[in-house]
């Protein structure tokens, strides 16, 4: 089928959504995994209920707010070059956190304390073994933050520019309404959150991006979305090229529109899942008269280094940290996913390695045992073992 039939299809039908409550049945999971290999994103519907919605989103708009008060407080705190580390930690007006790092600065706490009712359907548990059948048995989130888009007016229309993000990275002018703002996620974004800047960088996968998932970047929507309201605009199957939007040799107009785009269409309570690799663009225009409301969240495997670098960094919402106290409300389905977060907990590789490892010990003694009583017939035994050259 030709590329733009296959395109319309895609889009009339939805059928880059599948369900939370039938993925549990193997047969559908291993199609959602399918579809999301070939086409770098997928969604799953129906991972919040309907009549939790607006409970959910109120303690979202809620954790913005005391997200970014809680940021402004603390960069109020850290004008004074002086302040000790000590000193900003036993502030009980802001809400920092030691990331058990020495010389690291602490950081504003992790988002999640603010969303306990969010938090019951971030460890949905369909949703992990989805990702865990996409990254690896180990898996971690490594940031996690609301994202709100006020409805455009007049003004948004205009071409203002809107600031730094929160990123550090410079805000693009909003621009007309086919305006984009195409990119891939960290780690396959060369921005690194800090460009030049050796004390804020976290580091990029070098290009051409080998073929292999390295994080799955998870928006949780809790409004309907769709062409007016906010849905992300996406190029299916663009995860496998080897470019990249802000790639500097790469040539693409990164605010233009590309052909191939679609937006995604959803219910609220909707899970968007996409591969980081995947072009995509945030929707710049909210055409409808409601905010539209989502959570960021970003998964990745335990080996990928998610926090290693950028030193000096305060304020990036890399890996934020939680308290002991924090973990331990956690839901219990998301506790292995955000151990890492909390430096006062020692971290150990989950079971499902452990068990790999055990068997690969076993396996390993076996042979020698095999060998030392001369059982095995070195000529043969690997007869049926072949490797292709290509
Ligand atoms: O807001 C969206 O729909 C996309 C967000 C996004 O691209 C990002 O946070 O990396
Ligand atoms: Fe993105």
């Amino acid at each position: 089928m030709k590329s733009t039939n296959l395109l319309e299809k895609l889009i009339k039908n939805r059928s880059y959504a599948f369900n939370a409550k039938t993925i549990n049945n193997k047969k559908n999971m291993n199609k959602c995994v399918k579809f999301f290999k070939n086409y770098g994103f997928c969604l799953l519907d129906s991972v919040i209920p309907q009549n939790k919605i607006d409970l959910i989103r109120q303690e979202i708009i809620n954790a913005q707010f005391q997200s970014s008060l809680n940021v402004k407080n603390i960069q109020k705190l850290v004008k004074n070059k002086n302040i000790k580390e000590k000193t900003l930690l036993n502030n009980r007006k802001v809400f920092l956190r030691s990331v058990g790092k020495e010389g690291s600065p602490s950081k504003p706490v992790n988002d999640i304390i603010w969303m306990p009712n969010f938090a019951k359907h971030l460890s949905n548990s369909k949703l992990i073994e989805l990702v865990s059948n996409l990254l690896d048995d180990h898996i971690r989130i490594v940031q996690l933050h609301p994202k709100i888009i006020p409805p455009s007016n007049t003004n948004h229309l205009l071409n203002v520019e809107i600031g730094k993000d929160n990123l550090g990275m410079p805000r693009l002018y909003k621009g007309p309404p086919n305006a984009r703002d195409w990119h891939t996620d960290w780690p396959h974004d060369p921005s690194a959150y800090g460009g030049g800047n050796p004390n804020e960088n976290i580091g990029f996968i070098r290009q051409p991006f080998p073929d292999v998932i390295m994080c799955v970047v998870i928006i949780f929507y809790l409004n309907d979305v769709d062409e007016k309201s906010g849905g992300t605009w996406v190029i299916p199957g663009s995860h496998k090229d080897k470019r990249t939007p802000r790639g500097p040799k790469d040539n693409i107009t990164l605010t233009a529109p590309i052909s191939g785009e679609m937006q995604v269409r959803s219910r609220a309570g909707s899970v968007f899942i996409q591969d980081s690799r995947l072009w995509h663009s945030s929707p710049l225009h909210n055409f409808s008269n409601k905010d539209r409301v989502a959570v960021v969240s970003r998964w990745c495997p335990w080996w990928l280094s998610a926090d290693e670098f950028a030193p000096k960094s305060r304020f990036n919402i890399v890996c934020r940290p939680i308290l002991k106290k924090e973990y331990r409300s956690l839901p219990k389905n998301l506790k292995p996913l955000m151990k890492h977060l909390c430096s006062e907990e020692a971290n150990t590789i989950q079971k499902k390695i452990l068990d790999g490892s055990k068997a690969a010990v076993k396996r390993t003694r076996w042979a020698h045992k095999l060998l030392k009583q001369n059982k095995v017939d070195l000529k043969k035994a690997n007869k049926n073992i072949k490797i292709n050259l290509y």
